[in-house]
């Protein structure tokens, strides 16, 4: 919040979603790494700010909000006035914190909601698609995707019922179902043997995945432990396989950082084909993946695979004031776009020391990160009471 103290009096737009996971998801770690109550007051203050963007005919937030007016509105580029799945799939767990934490159950009636309408809408072979109308509740474009625009709404499934101390069956049967449908329809094999998960058009497939698609491997390990036991497995499997793909598309680029987007299409095999797609912007998602292969697995190769972006780091994103995101991973002489994204230091830092230290550390049976690396406790009953203290 530094550098930015009267962040919610601005009266300019602010977006829902990466206010609650940068600024919410920060606030309610802090409160509960260090019991400071200006913490959890401030996360408060902002998720009561959030509140007006839910007033839609279906209860489906709008992606744009007015802190200072209240007024909200979707995204220009959204189609038709659309609401995005990532977006307003990506606010459950910290919405059950703040109605924990305040006592006030409206923010979880407004997820829970959420929730609602994406169980009654029909879903094209079960997957679900980027775009939904706030007004009708129906899909607006049949644009399925596990990277941009539908990401981390799976990895809030999983995580809602790991963090509700796996009660929340609702939750891990949307998960389920969602990985079965992914899994049927668009995780494809490249004639290399490369695993990969495409996109999926009204039924057509592009055979690219963005780099923050790579979460996937992650998620799906952290799935894996509590899957049928028939399936466990048969899910690992798929997170390592996921895993080596796009260090694939790391190992592939003379940085060793991995592009934007790499195909898997003519001949090429995780490699970006297009310009416009080269670029890394210190994106957590591959060592994200990389953590959580390694606190399943202990396969020390992710400890390798982890070693060498941080020295691709060093090599070719350092600059004198920080870290850079650069233009193209294909040359050994790379031009810095002179920016530090915010996510570089919760995410791609944290779970980089996260891979390297003891997995007691942050213990993944007491923790869920949010879907930019915050902590927010397991909501175990007695863990609950001490911190309530
Ligand atoms: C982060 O802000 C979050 O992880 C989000 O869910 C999508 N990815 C960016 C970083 O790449």
């Amino acid at each position: 919040m530094k550098g930015s103290p009267h962040l919610i009096n601005l009266n300019g737009e602010a977006s829902l979603f990466e206010v609650n996971i940068r600024y919410i998801g920060g606030l309610l770690a802090a409160y509960y790494l260090t019991g400071e109550e200006v913490f959890k007051s401030k996360a408060l203050e902002l998720g009561e700010k959030l509140l007006p963007a839910f007033n839609t005919p279906t209860g489906i937030p709008r992606g744009v909000i007015n802190l200072g007016s209240g007024m909200s509105w979707s995204w220009g580029w959204a189609s038709a006035g659309s609401s995005i799945l990532a977006e307003f799939g990506t606010l459950h767990l910290e919405f059950l914190h703040l109605s924990e934490l305040s006592g006030n159950p409206v923010f979880a009636e407004k997820v829970m909601n959420i929730r609602k309408v994406l169980n009654r809408v029909e879903k094209p072979q079960g997957l679900y698609p980027n775009f939904l109308s706030p007004v009708t509740g129906n899909w607006v474009q049949h644009h399925v995707s596990i990277g941009g625009l539908g990401d981390s709404f799976y990895e809030y499934l999983i995580k809602s019922w790991l963090m509700s101390d796996k009660k929340d069956s609702e939750a891990k049967k949307m998960y389920d179902d969602a990985l079965e449908a992914i899994e049927k329809h668009l995780v494809k094999k490249s004639a290399g043997g490369l695993t990969y998960i495409a996109e999926w058009r009204g039924g057509i497939l592009d055979h690219k995945m963005g780099h923050l698609a790579c979460f996937s491997g992650g998620m799906i390990a952290l799935g894996a432990e509590h899957a049928r036991e028939e399936r466990k497995q048969h899910y690992v499997d798929l997170a390592a396989e996921i895993t080596n793909t796009c260090h694939e598309s790391y190992e592939r680029s003379d940085t060793k950082l991995g592009p934007e987007a790499f195909r898997f299409d003519a001949g090429t095999e995780a490699m970006a084909t297009r310009l416009s797609e080269r670029y890394y912007i210190l994106r957590p998602e591959v060592v994200e993946s990389y953590m959580y292969m390694w606190r399943l697995t202990h396969d020390p190769k992710y400890r390798q695979w982890g070693w060498e972006v941080v020295k691709a780091l060093e090599k070719h994103c350092r600059v004198e004031a920080g870290f850079s995101g650069i233009r193209d991973v294909y040359t050994t002489t790379p031009t810095h776009d002179n920016m530090q994204q915010s996510f570089f230091l919760a995410e791609t830092l944290k779970y980089l020391y996260l891979l390297f230290c003891e997995d007691d550390v942050l213990s993944l049976d007491d923790w869920v990160f949010n879907t930019e690396a915050h902590p927010l406790p397991i909501n175990h009953t007695d863990f609950k009471a001490s911190v309530q203290q």
